[in-house]
Protein backbone atom coordinates (compact mmCIF):
# COMPACT_ATOMS: atom_id res chain seq x y z
CA UNK A 1 0.00 0.00 0.00
CA UNK A 2 1.54 3.59 -1.03
CA UNK A 3 1.37 6.28 2.01
CA UNK A 4 -1.61 8.05 0.58
CA UNK A 5 -3.48 5.12 0.31
CA UNK A 6 -2.84 4.52 3.76
CA UNK A 7 -4.07 7.62 4.73
CA UNK A 8 -7.14 7.68 3.15
CA UNK A 9 -8.32 4.31 2.86
CA UNK A 10 -7.08 2.02 6.00
CA UNK A 11 -8.46 1.88 9.47
CA UNK A 12 -7.35 4.80 11.74
CA UNK A 13 -5.64 2.01 13.99
CA UNK A 14 -3.91 0.87 11.05
CA UNK A 15 -3.03 3.78 9.97
CA UNK A 16 -1.36 4.51 13.77
CA UNK A 17 0.43 0.76 13.56
CA UNK A 18 1.92 2.03 10.81
CA UNK A 19 3.18 5.17 11.82
CA UNK A 20 4.35 3.47 15.01
CA UNK A 21 5.99 1.01 12.95
CA UNK A 22 7.80 3.77 10.78
CA UNK A 23 8.90 5.67 14.07
CA UNK A 24 10.56 2.54 15.03
CA UNK A 25 12.56 2.31 11.85
CA UNK A 26 13.19 5.72 11.84
CA UNK A 27 14.19 5.98 15.62
CA UNK A 28 15.76 2.76 16.27
CA UNK A 29 13.41 2.29 19.28
CA UNK A 30 12.06 -0.75 19.90
CA UNK A 31 9.12 0.16 22.05
CA UNK A 32 8.50 4.23 23.58
CA UNK A 33 6.97 3.80 26.68
CA UNK A 34 5.47 7.57 27.85
CA UNK A 35 4.57 9.99 24.99
CA UNK A 36 4.26 13.95 25.57
CA UNK A 37 1.93 15.82 23.14
CA UNK A 38 3.51 19.70 23.72
CA UNK A 39 0.32 22.13 22.68
CA UNK A 40 0.52 25.79 22.62
CA UNK A 41 3.01 27.81 24.51
CA UNK A 42 4.88 24.43 25.45
CA UNK A 43 7.41 23.84 22.34
CA UNK A 44 9.84 25.56 24.28
CA UNK A 45 9.85 23.04 27.81
CA UNK A 46 11.11 20.71 25.17
CA UNK A 47 14.81 22.17 26.44
CA UNK A 48 14.84 20.73 29.29
CA UNK A 49 13.78 16.87 28.57
CA UNK A 50 17.41 16.55 27.08
CA UNK A 51 19.00 16.26 23.54
CA UNK A 52 16.24 14.71 21.24
CA UNK A 53 18.06 10.98 19.80
CA UNK A 54 16.33 11.50 16.44
CA UNK A 55 13.78 14.44 15.74
CA UNK A 56 11.14 13.63 12.58
CA UNK A 57 9.07 15.95 10.59
CA UNK A 58 5.44 14.38 10.95
CA UNK A 59 4.91 14.41 7.86
CA UNK A 60 7.30 11.44 7.52
CA UNK A 61 5.06 9.14 9.21
CA UNK A 62 1.64 7.79 7.66
CA UNK A 63 -1.30 9.69 9.24
CA UNK A 64 0.02 13.10 9.96
CA UNK A 65 -0.59 16.65 8.04
CA UNK A 66 1.99 19.47 8.14
CA UNK A 67 1.42 21.71 11.01
CA UNK A 68 -1.11 25.16 10.27
CA UNK A 69 -0.91 26.75 13.50
CA UNK A 70 2.03 29.07 14.65
CA UNK A 71 3.65 27.44 17.67
CA UNK A 72 2.59 24.32 16.69
CA UNK A 73 5.98 22.83 14.73
CA UNK A 74 4.50 19.57 13.98
CA UNK A 75 7.68 17.43 14.69
CA UNK A 76 8.23 14.10 16.70
CA UNK A 77 10.82 13.46 18.68
CA UNK A 78 12.74 10.39 20.98
CA UNK A 79 14.40 11.66 23.92
CA UNK A 80 15.76 9.31 26.63
CA UNK A 81 14.96 10.73 29.70
CA UNK A 82 16.04 8.36 32.37
CA UNK A 83 14.88 4.95 31.74
CA UNK A 84 11.82 6.02 29.98
CA UNK A 85 11.66 6.12 26.29
CA UNK A 86 9.76 9.18 25.56
CA UNK A 87 8.19 10.05 22.44
CA UNK A 88 7.56 14.19 22.38
CA UNK A 89 4.56 15.41 19.66
CA UNK A 90 5.70 18.93 19.30
CA UNK A 91 2.27 20.13 18.13
CA UNK A 92 -0.68 18.36 17.69
CA UNK A 93 -3.50 18.35 14.80
CA UNK A 94 -6.68 20.33 16.09
CA UNK A 95 -10.47 19.60 15.28
CA UNK A 96 -11.01 22.91 13.79
CA UNK A 97 -8.28 21.70 11.14
CA UNK A 98 -11.36 19.73 9.43
CA UNK A 99 -9.77 16.75 8.66
CA UNK A 100 -11.51 14.87 10.98
CA UNK A 101 -11.90 13.45 14.69
CA UNK A 102 -9.51 10.78 13.49
CA UNK A 103 -6.76 13.23 12.72
CA UNK A 104 -6.99 14.58 16.03
CA UNK A 105 -6.75 11.60 18.11
CA UNK A 106 -3.76 10.25 15.86
CA UNK A 107 -1.23 10.84 17.74
CA UNK A 108 -2.37 9.27 20.53
CA UNK A 109 -2.91 6.16 18.78
CA UNK A 110 0.33 6.22 17.16
CA UNK A 111 1.88 6.49 20.56
CA UNK A 112 0.12 3.49 21.71
CA UNK A 113 0.96 1.50 19.07
CA UNK A 114 4.62 2.50 19.29
CA UNK A 115 3.80 0.81 23.31
CA UNK A 116 3.31 3.49 25.53
CA UNK A 117 1.40 3.20 28.51
CA UNK A 118 1.01 6.34 29.52
CA UNK A 119 0.68 10.02 27.53
CA UNK A 120 1.04 13.20 29.08
CA UNK A 121 -1.64 16.08 26.98
CA UNK A 122 -0.27 19.72 27.69
CA UNK A 123 -2.19 22.90 26.01
CA UNK A 124 -2.61 26.37 26.72
CA UNK A 125 -5.85 27.81 27.38
CA UNK A 126 -7.93 30.08 28.99
CA UNK A 127 -8.70 30.10 32.79
CA UNK A 128 -12.08 31.05 34.91
CA UNK A 129 -10.42 31.59 38.14
CA UNK A 130 -8.93 35.21 38.73
CA UNK A 131 -6.05 33.65 40.89
CA UNK A 132 -4.61 32.29 37.87
CA UNK A 133 -2.39 34.48 36.17
CA UNK A 134 -0.94 33.75 33.03
CA UNK A 135 1.53 31.22 33.04
CA UNK A 136 -0.18 29.41 35.87
CA UNK A 137 -0.04 25.73 35.23
CA UNK A 138 -3.26 23.48 36.79
CA UNK A 139 -3.55 19.72 36.40
CA UNK A 140 -6.52 18.57 34.79
CA UNK A 141 -8.60 16.29 36.93
CA UNK A 142 -11.68 16.07 34.74
CA UNK A 143 -13.11 17.36 31.51
CA UNK A 144 -16.39 18.24 29.80
CA UNK A 145 -16.39 17.58 25.68
CA UNK A 146 -18.46 20.49 24.14
CA UNK A 147 -17.09 19.54 20.73
CA UNK A 148 -20.38 17.05 19.96
CA UNK A 149 -17.70 14.02 18.68
CA UNK A 150 -16.37 10.99 19.80
CA UNK A 151 -13.11 9.32 18.64
CA UNK A 152 -14.73 5.99 19.08
CA UNK A 153 -16.67 4.61 16.14
CA UNK A 154 -19.46 2.03 16.75
CA UNK A 155 -20.26 0.31 20.17
CA UNK A 156 -17.26 0.80 22.38
CA UNK A 157 -18.60 1.74 25.86
CA UNK A 158 -15.53 3.11 27.40
CA UNK A 159 -15.24 3.72 30.62
CA UNK A 160 -14.24 7.39 31.10
CA UNK A 161 -14.74 7.67 35.52
CA UNK A 162 -10.70 8.29 35.91
CA UNK A 163 -9.65 9.89 32.84
CA UNK A 164 -7.00 11.97 34.14
CA UNK A 165 -5.59 9.26 36.96
CA UNK A 166 -4.94 10.30 40.47
CA UNK A 167 -2.17 8.07 40.53
CA UNK A 168 -0.57 10.89 38.08
CA UNK A 169 -1.81 13.95 39.27
CA UNK A 170 -0.69 12.55 42.81
CA UNK A 171 2.97 11.90 41.20
CA UNK A 172 2.25 15.23 40.04
CA UNK A 173 1.91 17.15 42.80
CA UNK A 174 4.88 15.40 44.59
CA UNK A 175 6.77 17.34 42.25
CA UNK A 176 5.14 21.02 42.45
CA UNK A 177 2.09 22.16 43.81
CA UNK A 178 -0.35 22.47 41.36
CA UNK A 179 -4.12 23.30 41.82
CA UNK A 180 -6.60 21.30 39.93
CA UNK A 181 -9.72 22.22 37.72
CA UNK A 182 -12.09 20.70 34.93
CA UNK A 183 -11.23 21.49 31.52
CA UNK A 184 -13.78 22.21 28.68
CA UNK A 185 -13.07 21.46 25.39
CA UNK A 186 -14.30 23.67 22.67
CA UNK A 187 -14.69 23.04 19.01
CA UNK A 188 -13.02 26.55 17.91
CA UNK A 189 -11.27 28.00 16.11
CA UNK A 190 -13.33 30.88 17.83
CA UNK A 191 -12.82 31.89 21.33
CA UNK A 192 -16.13 31.73 23.54
CA UNK A 193 -18.26 34.79 23.90
CA UNK A 194 -18.72 36.20 27.73
CA UNK A 195 -21.79 34.25 27.60
CA UNK A 196 -20.06 31.17 27.00
CA UNK A 197 -17.68 31.60 29.65
CA UNK A 198 -20.90 31.98 32.07
CA UNK A 199 -22.32 28.51 31.01
CA UNK A 200 -19.31 26.93 31.18
CA UNK A 201 -19.17 28.04 34.92
CA UNK A 202 -21.92 27.40 35.84
CA UNK A 203 -21.30 23.69 34.09
CA UNK A 204 -18.63 23.29 36.70
CA UNK A 205 -15.15 24.07 34.26
CA UNK A 206 -12.14 25.64 35.16
CA UNK A 207 -10.02 26.06 32.27
CA UNK A 208 -11.59 26.27 28.25
CA UNK A 209 -9.91 24.99 24.96
CA UNK A 210 -9.81 23.57 22.04
CA UNK A 211 -7.93 20.49 22.59
CA UNK A 212 -7.24 17.42 25.09
CA UNK A 213 -10.66 15.67 25.47
CA UNK A 214 -10.41 13.96 22.80
CA UNK A 215 -7.13 13.07 22.85
CA UNK A 216 -7.79 11.69 26.55
CA UNK A 217 -10.79 9.75 25.23
CA UNK A 218 -8.67 8.34 22.69
CA UNK A 219 -6.19 7.31 25.23
CA UNK A 220 -8.52 5.66 27.38
CA UNK A 221 -10.02 3.44 24.69
CA UNK A 222 -6.03 2.48 23.89
CA UNK A 223 -5.97 1.62 27.97
CA UNK A 224 -3.34 4.44 28.52
CA UNK A 225 -3.20 6.33 31.71
CA UNK A 226 -3.47 10.09 31.25
CA UNK A 227 -2.17 12.75 33.00
CA UNK A 228 -3.19 16.67 31.57
CA UNK A 229 -1.49 19.70 32.43
CA UNK A 230 -2.88 23.17 31.19
CA UNK A 231 -1.00 26.39 30.84
CA UNK A 232 -3.23 28.95 31.59
CA UNK A 233 -2.25 31.44 29.14
CA UNK A 234 -5.39 33.87 29.24
CA UNK A 235 -7.90 34.42 31.25
CA UNK A 236 -11.42 33.63 29.90
CA UNK A 237 -13.64 35.40 27.48
CA UNK A 238 -14.86 39.09 29.31
CA UNK A 239 -12.67 38.78 32.75
CA UNK A 240 -10.03 40.75 31.95
CA UNK A 241 -12.04 43.36 29.94
CA UNK A 242 -9.30 42.84 26.91
CA UNK A 243 -10.06 40.54 23.79
CA UNK A 244 -8.18 37.33 23.59
CA UNK A 245 -4.97 37.38 21.12
CA UNK A 246 -3.08 34.68 19.95
CA UNK A 247 0.13 36.47 20.48
CA UNK A 248 -0.36 36.47 24.13
CA UNK A 249 -0.94 32.83 24.36
CA UNK A 250 2.81 32.68 22.76
CA UNK A 251 4.21 35.27 24.99
CA UNK A 252 2.73 33.48 27.90
CA UNK A 253 4.37 30.27 26.85
CA UNK A 254 8.01 31.77 26.27
CA UNK A 255 7.83 33.35 29.65
CA UNK A 256 6.60 29.74 31.45
CA UNK A 257 8.68 26.86 29.98
CA UNK A 258 11.69 26.86 31.77
CA UNK A 259 9.61 26.32 34.75
CA UNK A 260 7.43 23.49 33.00
CA UNK A 261 10.61 21.88 31.52
CA UNK A 262 11.45 21.46 34.98
CA UNK A 263 8.22 19.94 35.59
CA UNK A 264 8.32 17.58 33.10
CA UNK A 265 11.87 16.63 33.14
CA UNK A 266 10.50 15.65 36.93
CA UNK A 267 7.55 13.66 36.31
CA UNK A 268 8.64 11.77 33.27
CA UNK A 269 10.77 9.18 34.80
CA UNK A 270 8.36 9.06 37.56
CA UNK A 271 5.39 7.61 35.30
I1 LIG B 1 -4.20 29.45 24.57
O1 LIG B 1 -9.55 31.28 26.11
C1 LIG B 1 -6.13 29.41 24.59
N1 LIG B 1 -6.80 28.50 23.92
N2 LIG B 1 -11.39 27.87 23.69
N3 LIG B 1 -10.46 29.62 24.91
C2 LIG B 1 -10.33 28.53 24.10
N4 LIG B 1 -9.15 28.09 23.71
C3 LIG B 1 -8.07 28.76 24.15
C4 LIG B 1 -8.14 29.86 24.98
C5 LIG B 1 -9.41 30.33 25.38
N5 LIG B 1 -6.89 30.28 25.23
Amino acid sequence: MTSSQETTSASPYALAAAAANRLRTLTGVARHDVALVLGSGWLPAVDALGTPRVEISSTELPGFAPASVEGHAGKVCSIAVGDVNLLVFLGRTHLYEGRGVSAVVHGVRTAAAAGCRAVILTNGCGGLRTEWEPGTAVLIKDHINLTAVSPIVGARFVDLTDVYTARLRELCREVQALDEGVYVQFPGPHYETPAEITMVRAMGGDLVGMSTALEAIAAREADMEVLGISLVTNAAAGMSGEPLDHEEVLAAGKAAAGRMGELLVKVVPRI
